[in-house]
């Protein structure tokens, strides 16, 4: 399985109803911010406290997640779910999102999380709910906590009933499916489900040189600078297993539905070009805590 490129399967079939529900964390009614984990003033998000963790990850995983190292991050909100299309679909009546792309009714269903969306869309998106998208390492220790556990649930390999992947449902699993998949933090579906798109430029060559304190990746600039002595130094599998971008990209985490258990590692870095609008990447969006 390609690391870098996501897969996006084969064909779709079955019949789903879009339902068009407004629906806003704002209005919401107060339940979800009593989800494991806190969050208050924040429906349907869960605060991530204060504090280190270790982001990257030394002697598994690929050339990129290395080294493990200790990051400071302040207090922030992480959604507990990935956005759905009936939230999404909201942003699109208001005219402030575009559609996604159309990659088939089975795709479209309400409770499914939404897919096709770009970059742009995901940041538009998290945008108009009075959100942001996160950063990798906001996500990051969101999924394997202070702790640094291997995946959200801990260091056991996955096993079926702790996430949607490997095909185990052949579209999107509605987000919430598998509890026993949960983070430390009490948030959904951080190994499986859909790829999430995060603020960060995809920067290869940046852990060494990490902010210690709420890192926000490199620049564009950086990043391709850093592609350019790749190539000239041909170490092809640096970025993944597909061919060293050429373009500035985006980080997306988390594994999906179609993916495989191996990949599922909490500090897997996973990377697109903004324009892509694929099967299996959508939206989780984070705020700052006040
Ligand atoms: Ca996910």
């Amino acid at each position: 399985m390609s690391r870098a490129r996501v897969f996006e399967g084969a064909m779709w079939s079955g019949a789903a109803v879009a339902a068009v529900v407004v629906a806003s964390w704002a209005g919401a009614s107060g339940l979800e911010a009593q989800e494991k984990g806190g969050g208050q003033g924040r429906e349907g998000m869960i605060l991530i406290p204060a504090g280190a963790f270790t982001m990257g990850a030394d002697g598994v995983g690929e050339q990129d997640e290395r080294p493990a190292h200790r990051v400071e991050l302040s207090a922030y909100y992480i959604d507990k779910y990935e956005v759905t299309n009936t939230q999404y679909e909201a942003c699109v009546k208001a005219r402030k999102c575009k559609p996604p792309k159309d990659l088939g009714e089975a795709l479209r269903a309400s409770d499914r999380p939404v897919v096709g969306v770009s970059w742009a869309n995901a940041r538009d998106y998290c945008q108009w709910v009075g959100k942001r998208l996160l950063t990798e390492a906001e996500w990051e220790k969101a999924a394997r906590g202070a702790e640094g556990r291997t995946y959200p649930w801990g260091n056991e390999p996955p096993t079926p009933d702790r996430g949607c992947f490997a095909w185990n449902e052949p579209r999107p699993c509605v987000p919430g499916s598998y509890p026993a998949g949960d983070s430390p933090y009490g948030v959904a579906d951080m190994a499986g489900g859909v790829w999430e798109w995060l603020g960060d430029v995809y920067d290869a060559s940046y852990y060494p040189r990490s902010a210690k304190k709420d890192p926000k990746g490199g620049t564009c600039a950086e990043s391709l600078a850093f592609f350019e002595k790749l190539r000239r130094e041909r170490r092809e599998g640096f970025t993944g297993s597909n061919p060293i971008p050429t373009e500035c990209e985006y980080v997306l985490r988390g594994g999906a539905y179609n993916y495989a258990a191996a990949g599922l590692r909490s500090s897997n870095r996973v990377h697109h070009g903004p324009h892509f609008r694929i099967k299996v990447a959508g939206i989780r969006c984070g705020a700052d805590a006040p």
